[in-house]
Formats: C-alpha cells, sequence, structure tokens
C-alpha cells in the first residue's frame, strides 16, 4: 500500500503561460514542503504537454513524486511516477496495462457506486469530490461533501484524497472526515510556497 502525503497540490497548466512558469511553481511548493504533485492540462495541447512536463521532471522530479493527469503515454514519455485518471478517461485496468505494477495509479470518482467499483481496481489511491464548490474544473458533478468523503471513507481501505474546494480553512475538516490528503489547485496559485506551509501545519 502507498502513503499519500496531506497534501496533493495539482499543478494546472490553465493557469500559467510558459513551462518556466509551471516549474517555478513546483519549485516553490516543494519549497514548502509537498512531496507529491500532479501536473494536469486539460488543453489536450500534446505539444505543450511534451515541454511542461519534462521542465517539472527535470526542476522538481529528484525530490517529488510526479503523476500525470489522463495521460499515460506522456507519462512514460516524460517519465512521471504514476497517472491520475477520471471517469471519462481510458479505464483504470487499460491505463495499468500500459504503465505496469511499478507507477502509481490514482483514480477520480465523485459517488459512491463510483468509488466502490474503482476499489475493485487495481489503483492505487482513490480520489472523492468535489467536497466543496470549485470553479477549477469545468462542469464538476455534484457537490459531495463531508458526508461524502465519511462515505467514501466506509467503502475503501486505499489511500483516499478528497478534492475540490478545499482550502487552509476547511482541509482540517476534510482530514477529519476521513481523507488521507487533500488535493489542491486555487489555495495554492497565489503564494504557493506559505499556502503549502500553512496547509501541512493545519494538517499535521
Ligand atoms: N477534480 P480547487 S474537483 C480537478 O471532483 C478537480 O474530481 C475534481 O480545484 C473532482 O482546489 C477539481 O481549485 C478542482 O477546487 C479542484
Amino acid at each position: 500500500m502507498i502513503s499519500v502525503p496531506r497534501l496533493y497540490p495539482i499543478v494546472d497548466a490553465a493557469f500559467f503561460s510558459t513551462a518556466e512558469a509551471v516549474a517555478a511553481f513546483a519549485e516553490e511548493l516543494v519549497a514548502g514542503g509537498c512531496t507529491l504533485l500532479q501536473y494536469r492540462n486539460k488543453s489536450g495541447n500534446a505539444r505543450v504537454m511534451l515541454e511542461q512536463a519534462p521542465e517539472l521532471k527535470r526542476r522538481v522530479g529528484g525530490t517529488v513524486r510526479l503523476i500525470m493527469n489522463d495521460r499515460a503515454d506522456l507519462a512514460l514519455v516524460a517519465e512521471f511516477d504514476g497517472v491520475h485518471v477520471g471517469q471519462e478517461d481510458f479505464s483504470p485496468e487499460s491505463v495499468r496495462g500500459i504503465i505496469g505494477s511499478g507507477l502509481w495509479l490514482g483514480v477520480s470518482t465523485h459517488n459512491p457506486e463510483q468509488l466502490a467499483e474503482a476499489d475493485t481496481s487495481s489503483a492505487d489511491y482513490l480520489a472523492i469530490g468535489p467536497v466543496f464548490a470549485t470553479s477549477s474544473k469545468d462542469r464538476p458533478d455534484p457537490v459531495v461533501g463531508l458526508e461524502g468523503v465519511r462515505r467514501a471513507r466506509e467503502l475503501t481501505r486505499k489511500p483516499l484524497v478528497a478534492i475540490g474546494g478545499i482550502t487552509r480553512a476547511n482541509a482540517a475538516s476534510v482530514i477529519e472526515a476521513g481523507a488521507d490528503s487533500v488535493a489542491v489547485i486555487s489555495d495554492l496559485l497565489r503564494e504557493p510556497r506559505k499556502s503549502a506551509e500553512e496547509f501541512f501545519r493545519v494538517l499535521r
């Protein structure tokens, strides 16, 4: 069983204009104590992803585990440490077939049925969300609330990552509800290092 850190930042390319800016942001997160990062680029522009992902690998790959959103192919090319898939991406087993047993595989779920099904897969960790309202995702699923996190906790023994609208102000309640980790986009954007440090402080 893998061990997931309390804070799981998502570096979303939508908020950055260059590979340099993506990597500089990731370096600040590392300075703030982060050891696991996801790179997310929903534009699907493979050329951009193939600039940004290797730059991330070069700059922070020695100290953090890097997870690629959606794209098993690009995870392998950029030598990332894992892949995270949603409900509309390739199935967990097809991704596992591509990446092999050594890389981490995460699966997003949005309700108890999806979570229970993902629990039977070879995923290393499961995500549940959105816990709270979020503006970082197009067409988010219905909010599951802290009750959704509690329910998810009852349905799996895999590491559980909560996502969606999580901030320094509400993160402790999410962990108390049973999550092992919180995945965050917006509340890290402004001052990544300071914000990460504060997350770790409230999640200790
Ligand atoms: N996935 P923020 S919610 C990428 O419900 C993502 O699976 C979600 O961003 C899910 O921390 C979400 O800014 C957005 O709310 C998270």
